[in-house]
């Protein structure tokens, strides 16, 4: 069965039809689970390689965000003095619901659509976000192109004009790589970054193509834009393994963030193997330079999104 809706998880599952077909050609295998709890991709499989990481000791009863996949960062990125939700927002540990499925007839593409809104909400994290929201949250599996798009689409659901809702959002997507040592990000070269994993954190510009993970890493790329232009791409051991691709044209997501938190910071996370350092690296889109990086009016909807794409 292509979609299994189960309690807690929806598992997609695509074969390749026996004979391959004009549409069919290049096909194979392709999984895809999705926990409800934060609507988190925990995995993510092409021709039986699984692309995504999560860690070993992530806690997937819903009682903490689930480390690793992709946790989605709502409404707010990060933490700060005085922020009135706990880090990262309160999407990544709310639970979601399934609005509606779809499979392609040839059964090579499953889309699973979720959705929060302000009535899904702790009263503690609707007390400290009264705004009235709705998110939409749309998977897409594509077992031809070796693709999986995620899609968030926010509406402000005020009915009244002064009540804009100002946010930031991202896509924590945790990459998994054979080793961390032979792993390079590209497309990053000219752009701004302030790297928080260092005192100093006046922003610096990348001066090369390649970025190689050799430390504590936490950079926020700023404004990498034009996002159609600039695609990023993973490489494992000097070969492309991934492409990142920023979907929505206008309302693309315009900053990147790249986090590994090396040695002492994956001793510290109760979450996290001490060695899975080696194995991750989280190449993030959003849009989280200063507070309130996007601001939707009263019955708008914003758009933002990601393609990734395996590199077989
Ligand atoms: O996106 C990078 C980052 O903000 C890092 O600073 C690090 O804290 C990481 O997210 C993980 O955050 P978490 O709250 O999941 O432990």
């Amino acid at each position: 069965m292509p979609i299994e809706t189960l309690q807690d998880k929806v598992v997609i599952s695509l074969t390749p039809p026996a004979l391959a077909t004009p549409t069919t050609t290049g096909a194979v295998p392709a999984t895809c689970t999705i926990y409800l709890h934060g609507a988190t991709v925990t995995s993510w499989t092409v021709n039986g390689r699984e692309m995504l990481f999560l860690s070993s000791k992530a806690i997937l009863d819903g009682s903490k965000p689930i480390r690793g996949g992709i946790p989605l960062v709502f409404p707010q990125f990060g933490t700060y003095p005085g922020a009135p939700l706990p880090q990262h927002g309160f999407a990544r540990t709310s639970t979601w619901r399934v609005l509606r499925t779809d499979v392609s007839p040839d059964e090579t593409k499953a889309t699973v659509v979720f959705v929060l809104t302000s009535s899904d909400l702790s009263l503690a994290a609707r007390t400290a976000w009264p705004t009235p929201f709705r998110l939409e949250y749309t998977v897409t599996v594509d077992a031809v192109h070796h693709t999986l798009a995620t899609d968030l689409a926010a509406t402000n659901l005020a009915t009244t004009t002064e009540f804009d809702m100002p946010f930031t959002w991202l896509l924590h997507t945790y990459l998994r790589v054979d080793a961390i040592e032979k792993t390079e990000i590209r497309g990053l070269e000219g752009h701004l970054y302030v790297n928080k994993a260092i005192a100093d954190r006046d922003p610096t510009t990348q001066a090369f193509p390649a970025l190689p993970i050799k430390e504590e890493t936490d950079r926020v790329y700023q404004n990498v834009v034009p996002a159609a232009e600039s695609h990023l791409h993973v490489l494992s051991g000097g070969r492309p393994a991934v492409e990142i691709v920023r979907t929505h044209g206008e309302t693309a997501f315009r900053d990147v963030v790249v986090w590994n938190p090396w040695v002492d910071k994956a001793k510290a996370m109760a979450d996290f193997g001490d060695d899975e350092y080696r194995h991750m690296v989280c190449v993030e889109v959003g849009d989280v330079v200063v507070p309130n990086a996007v601001s939707v009016a009263p019955g708008e909807t914003r758009r933002a999104g990601q393609v990734l794409r395996a590199l077989l």
